[in-house]
């Protein structure tokens, strides 16, 4: 196999975006509970994030989620942010918080409301032209509950013709990606389904149109992977937005449900040339911390994606193609699995210290003593929560 040490440079190429809202209370709909020293405004969220990077210098940038994280002057924000080490990335558009939008908001059929929802879009770039961020990631809410309750086949063109109008906005170093659900909100159909509509919607607009896959987002067993190797091959996958989930979109720490999805999905990025300094695939964290404290909770899904990454360098590229090339199909398993079974906590310890960082980012976060200050000097206010 592959030696730890030849891989280690590629290391240095990961970067793994942290979303602003996983640092606010969240929960589901039977309670949302609270947290002592939670950010109350996307300031302190931003220093939360940057706690992050500093104890992991994994995660450089910060995704904002509009007008969860509108402040006044987007200028002052992308100052705070640097000054703490991060950037701003990806700006989220909201179309599923209105009232307006109970019936959609792109493929609505009132042209009142997919104006409003288009001109939301087109606020996002502005805004985007101010932090500096390169994508702007759209997930519509939008679908229906009953058969017949509209016709899906009109919603599809008009979603096409809403896209247009945003992406003819989107600038030359901008990308617009759209990100596909099974269901939820709505529950009979979604407008943006699946991969293939997203990609179709996006491949009608044209190359800075590109794919999100959230890992949850999915069917119970679809092979997650597939779908990430065809959408490298088609030059595709835009972004991830990492979470994951026994049920449904269970938005937990990436990596804890099945660590070995992970591994073959970060595998066939790695194969498709959307690793690092290879590809332009952006690695997110869409998720939530209910119940457990959130600061820690990104730092270990950050180090969850950075063991898999490591594991799927590992693999012996040249004796898998070997056992391809044969047809020996336990040899070519068994090589793709002796990467996976590979401890590599210890040698990524050492590489951390090597480079300055504790070789232990949880153990040094939490004797670091942030969690209790914050908790000491947040006092009042409103804490924000998923949906401000
Ligand atoms: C959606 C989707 C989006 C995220 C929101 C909060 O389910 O995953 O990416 O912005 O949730
Ligand atoms: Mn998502």
């Amino acid at each position: 196999m592959t030696a730890f040490d030849a891989i280690a440079h590629r290391l240095e190429e990961q970067a793994i975006e942290l979303p602003s809202w996983a640092f606010g209370n969240s929960g589901t709909r039977f309670r949302v509970f609270t947290t002592p020293g939670t950010p109350r405004d996307p300031f302190e969220k931003i220093a939360d994030a940057a706690q992050v990077h500093k104890f992991t210098g994994l995660a450089p940038s910060v995704a904002l989620h509009i007008p969860w994280d509108k402040v006044d002057d987007y200028g002052v924000l992308r100052a705070h942010a640097e000054e703490r080490g991060v950037r701003l990335g990806t700006i989220n558009s909201n179309t599923f918080q209105d009232e307006d939008y109970k019936l959609g908001s792109l493929a609505h059929r009132d042209d009142r409301i997919r104006r409003k929802a288009i001109d939301h879009h087109l606020e996002c770039i502005d805004i985007m032209d101010q932090t500096g961020s390169r994508d702007l990631k759209i997930w519509l809410a939008d679908g229906t509950n009953y058969a017949g309750q509209d016709d899906m086949r009109g919603r599809q063109d008009r979603m096409h013709e809403a896209l247009q109008e945003i992406y003819a906005r989107i600038g030359e170093n901008q990308r617009l990606v759209l990100e596909y659900k099974i269901f939820e909100p709505a529950f009979y159909h979604m407008d943006v389904p699946d991969w293939g509509t997203s990609y179709a919607q996006v491949a009608a607009l044209g190359e800075r149109a590109t794919v999100c896959l959230d890992t949850g987002h999915h069917a119970p067993s679809t092979n997650i992977e597939f779908i990430v190797m065809q959408l490298l091959r088609l030059g595709k996958l835009g972004s991830f937005d990492f979470n994951s989930r026994n049920y449904a979109d269970d938005d937990l720490i990436v990596g804890a449900a099945d660590p070995f999805q992970l591994f073959r999905i970060i595998v066939e990025v790695i194969r498709g040339g959307g690793y690092g300094n290879d590809g332009d695939t952006a690695f997110m964290l869409d998720q939530c911390h209910n119940i457990e404290d959130k600061i820690p909770g990104q730092i270990r899904s950050v180090l969850n994606v950075q063991e898999m990454t490591a594991r799927a360098l590992l693999v012996d590229r040249d004796a898998l193609t070997e056992a391809q090339v044969a047809g020996d199909v336990l040899g070519a398993n068994g090589i793709l699995m002796d990467a996976f079974y590979t401890d590599v906590r210890p040698d990524l310890a050492a590489w951390r210290e090597s480079r300055g960082l504790p070789g232990d980012p949880m153990a040094a976060f939490a004797e670091s003593g942030y969690l209790a200050s914050i908790a000491a000097e947040r006092v009042g206010g409103t804490q924000a929560g998923w949906g401000a």
